[in-house]
């Protein structure tokens, strides 16, 4: 639970449980899904910087909003790609007077390579974490900018380093995975923890989050950690998981996750090195990418609808038939610009266009109102200048409400 840029926030503390109840809670873990096509990779095999087509860095200190001691840098101290690994290096300065300064790195994928549902999956190697180190793999809503957090969404596939960990004598064997979002106009989330039965740290391990549209489950080496429901059903005021995403990896010195916030207190040996292998995207029959890294909406040569999810607007006798039409390249990038003309019969009839935005959906909505609402909306054409219609590949055509 790392976010926001605002020094001065803390987190509201009662709103943790307050949705526990609305959360279905599952019980057993589910099957591991099967073979997926890989979308997406950074292997971090070359070069000696992070690609920066794909990644840049949030930088300086302040705490980030849960009293961190680090400012974080982009140099190559504590950042580098090295021996197939990306590596973030947290070190300590000792000042005058004893004093205690730390620097580390933080890199996100923010606009550059962006992702609603899918297979996120990264082999991690963290330090021996000690008291004080932070290590996250974690993604945030690529709308932060635009609405902030909570209501960006934010999923913690993996945290390191808490005061609770640190308390049990497990802090390099606990797991914590997190989802937050806004709820009412407050901060919202659900976490669990998992034990390994041996020490993590100093070896590689494989977190893996599976997020479809109706469930976010969480592994490590395979064994699961954490799982929510979110059916708008069961995670109300939840759209924030059904939002494009993009990933964060850093590691944090001391901060409330921690339970240290004196820099005297912490003592993880120092430098600290965070290795990550690699960082994975699979299609889990629901993935779509976008950003600037796959080629600005959608590298592929061809289209295809995606999903269409049919719905209304408006109250009263004034409703209108909508329709928020997904469109896909052959690799499962969103297709930016891409004009849709559908057909709606049934309570509404009439035939509109909208262009696809930068996640690939094109919103339709009839000029026609009614009182009720139901109907059928079909796919006549989907057209852009670079690429073909394959209409063959759609997911579907046609959809009702
Ligand atoms: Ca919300
Ligand atoms: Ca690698």
């Amino acid at each position: 639970m790392h976010k926001l840029a605002t020094p001065a926030f803390t987190h509201p503390g009662t709103a943790r449980n307050v949705l526990l109840t609305a959360v279905l809670l599952l019980g057993a873990p589910l099957a591991a899904s099967g073979q997926q096509l890989l979308l997406w990779s950074d292997e971090f095999n070359s070069g000696t910087a992070p690609d920066g087509s794909v990644w840049s860095y949030d930088l300086g200190g302040g705490g980030w909003g849960n009293s961190e001691l680090q400012g974080y840098t982009s140099d190559a101290a504590n950042v580098r790609v090295e021996g197939g690994n990306l590596v973030i290096t947290a070190r300590e300065q000792v000042l005058k007077g004893n004093r205690r300064s730390f620097t580390s790195a933080r890199l996100k994928t923010e606009n550059k390579l962006t992702f609603k549902y899918g297979t996120i999956e990264a082999r991690i190697r963290v330090p021996n974490l000690a008291n004080g180190l932070w290590p996250a793999f974690w993604t945030l809503g690529n709308n932060f900018g635009l609405v902030g957090w909570p209501a960006s969404g934010e999923l913690d596939v993996m945290e390191m380093g808490s005061a609770g960990a640190i308390a049990a004598g497990v802090v390099n064997r606990r797991v914590g995975s997190t989802a937050h979002w806004e709820h009412n106009n407050a901060h919202a989330s659900y976490g669990l923890t998992y034990d390994s039965p041996s020490d993590l740290s100093g070896s590689f391990h494989v977190f893996r989050m599976e997020w479809t549209p109706t469930l976010i489950t969480t592994y490590v080496d395979g064994n699961w950690i954490w799982a929510i429901d979110i059916t708008s059903t069961s995670c109300t005021d939840c759209t924030e998981f059904h939002e494009p995403h993009f990933l964060l990896l850093n590691l944090a010195v001391g901060g409330t996750y921690t339970g240290i916030t004196q820099a005297s207190n912490i003592t993880a040996p120092f430098p600290a090195e965070y290795a990550i292998d690699y960082v994975r995207i699979y299609d889990n029959g629901y993935t779509v990418l976008g950003g600037s890294a796959i080629g600005g909406g959608g590298g592929g040569q061809s289209m295809h609808v995606g999903s269409i999810v049919p719905g209304s607007a408006g109250g009263g006798p004034n409703k209108q038939a909508t329709a928020a039409i997904t469109v896909l390249d052959e690799n499962g990038a969103a297709v930016e610009g891409a004009a849709v003309t559908a057909t709606f019969s049934g309570s509404h009839n009439e035939t509109v266009s909208a262009s696809t935005n930068s996640s690939g959906v094109a919103a339709l909505a009839t000029t026609a109102r009614n009182r009720s609402v139901s109907f059928t909306v079909c796919v006549d054409a989907v057209a852009k200048a670079t690429k073909t219609y394959d209409s063959v590949a759609n997911v579907e055509t046609c959809d009702s409400l």
